[in-house]
């Protein structure tokens, strides 16, 4: 792809208006400088109007961890895409693990949130990905070729025209534990392929992230595959030398 790689952080329930302060200024100095990479902020709902403001006139975008299928309507606790979109969001993690888990998100359910932020506008960012024990059954290319077929299946393929799918194995988020590039790029060849069965210019358009224990000593070599179009980042996004040596990672 012609486009930058791009380096998306993942807050997940961290942060707090002092240490977000102080975190984005930390970041912002060396990512200015940072030109090769695209990078995002994704942070907990009631911080975007503090992000926004910290983050409006930078180069780095910033985005939500999750999004109402809904419009709007009597659905208490949920926050709707145009309500991301208010506060300049452009980006939106859709189905990470840790939600569909804990909260038994349906492929259904993450489908129809995917749908959701493209109407608004908002650039969805899958997360697919299988268990250790998927895995260790060999049957993880079943496994995210379904997570991807329930998209492709209500919406068809063009779905995922512009769009980002990010690979994240399971046995690998906060583990410490990272697929290996050869693992990851497998994974991200089989994500483009099955993609482009179904509409072959929404594949070419498609970002494909790596997400998963991503840390600026296995960045270099992931980064540098030029099946992997950047990373989601976890943990060492709360640290501002470790993500900012990730986002510099970026060849
Ligand atoms: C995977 C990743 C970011 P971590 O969830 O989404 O988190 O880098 O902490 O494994």
């Amino acid at each position: 792809l012609a486009s930058k790689k791009l380096v998306v952080a993942n807050w997940k329930m961290h942060g707090n208006l002092m240490r977000n302060q102080q975190l984005i200024q930390a970041y912002l100095p060396a990512l200015a400088a940072c030109t090769r990479a695209e990078v995002v902020v994704c942070v907990p709902y009631p911080y975007l109007a503090q992000i926004q403001t910290l983050l409006t006139g930078t180069s780095v975008a910033w985005g939500a961890q999750n999004v109402a299928k809904y419009e709007e309507g009597a659905y208490t606790g949920e926050v709707g895409a145009q309500m991301l979109t208010d506060f300049g969001a452009r980006y939106v993690i859709i189905g990470h693990s840790e939600r569909s888990t804990a909260y038994c998100e349906s492929d259904e359910n993450i489908a129809e949130k995917f749908m959701m932020a493209k109407r608004h506008g908002l650039t969805p960012i899958l997360c697919v990905g299988e268990t250790l024990l998927e895995r260790e059954a060999g049957v993880m290319e079943r496994v995210v070729g379904k997570q991807l077929e329930t998209i492709i299946r209500l919406f068809g393929g063009e779905a995922f025209a512009g769009s980002i799918v990010s690979y994240e194995p399971i046995w690998a988020i906060g583990t410490g534990l990272a697929a290996t590039s050869e693992q990851a790029v497998a994974m991200h060849q089989f994500i483009r392929e099955s993609v482009a069965a179904s509409d072959k210019t929404a594949a070419d358009t498609l970002k494909i992230l790596y997400g998963g224990s991503v840390n600026p000593q296995n960045a270099v070599q992931l980064l540098n595959q030029k099946e992997i179009d950047g990373a989601l980042v976890g943990r060492c996004s709360l640290d501002a030398e470790q993500f900012i040596k990730i986002c510099q990672a970026v060849p």
